[in-house]
């Protein structure tokens, strides 16, 4: 069965709570009603908000697979498709250039992420508020999240709070290095970042997998407590 991890990745029995350190000890607001802000190339920016009420509910069962080369398998998502939040809700209520190529998530914790259109479009790319049949917990993203399997985790934005649409290809501050980020990101064609071949970035992150679970799990105990 595991014989067929995609290339440098090993697997690991749990989806752990994850990220960049910095991100550790940031937590989204819980308190109030959670919307969406769309904004970018648009003729008029709305906020939407979550559940999508008007949209399909589907499950989805996929991998997930971290550029630092851990894999969860077989984790139930529940959500909408973002093909279709994108072609029912924000075509309509945003009314986008047509020629929008770029979109440039942003979460509640600053962090911030860049994905083709095209890419976003995979039947298998969700906005999920939903893991294993309950509301999405605060380690896995709460409110929404985006799930885009074929990518490494890193594109996977939790507590999604905004999402901006643009024509080109638009500069954004990522949360790390500029190496650390790839376009498209996709686990198929170790795209783990830019300018080195992704066989080196195995290297540089594995030694960091262990501190780095064992920083996010304490930071979130913390907070619960
Ligand atoms: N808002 C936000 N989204 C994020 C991150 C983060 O720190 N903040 N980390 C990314 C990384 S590197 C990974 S591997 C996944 C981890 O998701 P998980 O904590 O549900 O396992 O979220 C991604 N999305
Ligand atoms: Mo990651």
């Amino acid at each position: 069965m595991h014989s067929d991890l995609p290339p440098g990745q090993r697997l690991i029995d749990k989806l752990p709570r994850f990220g960049l350190g910095k991100f550790a000890h940031r937590f989204p607001n819980t308190d109030n009603a959670a919307e969406i802000d769309i904004g970018g190339d648009v003729g008029q920016p709305v906020k939407l908000s979550i559940p999508f009420g008007d949209l399909n509910r589907v499950v989805q069962v996929s991998d997930f697979h971290c550029v630092t080369t851990w894999t969860a398998c077989g984790i139930s998502w529940s959500g909408f498709r973002f093909s279709e939040f994108y072609k029912e809700l924000v075509v309509n209520l945003a009314q986008p250039e047509p020629s929008v190529e770029f979109v440039v998530f942003g979460g509640q914790d600053g962090y911030k992420v860049g994905m083709h259109l095209e890419d976003l479009l995979a039947s298998d790319v969700l906005l999920a508020d939903r893991l294993d049949g309950q509301a999405l917990p605060i380690a896995h993203g709460a409110p929404l999240r985006l799930v885009a399997p074929a990518h490494y985790g890193y594109k996977s934005i939790k507590h999604l709070s905004r999402i901006e649409f643009w024509c080109k290809e638009h500069a954004y501050q990522h949360a790390g290095f500029k190496f650390m980020d790839h376009p498209r990101a996709r686990v198929e064609f170790e795209e783990r970042g830019t300018g080195l071949p992704g066989r080196v970035y195995r290297w540089l992150y594995r030694p960091l997998v262990k501190s780095t679970r064992r920083k996010f799990a304490k930071a979130l105990a913390e907070h619960i407590s």
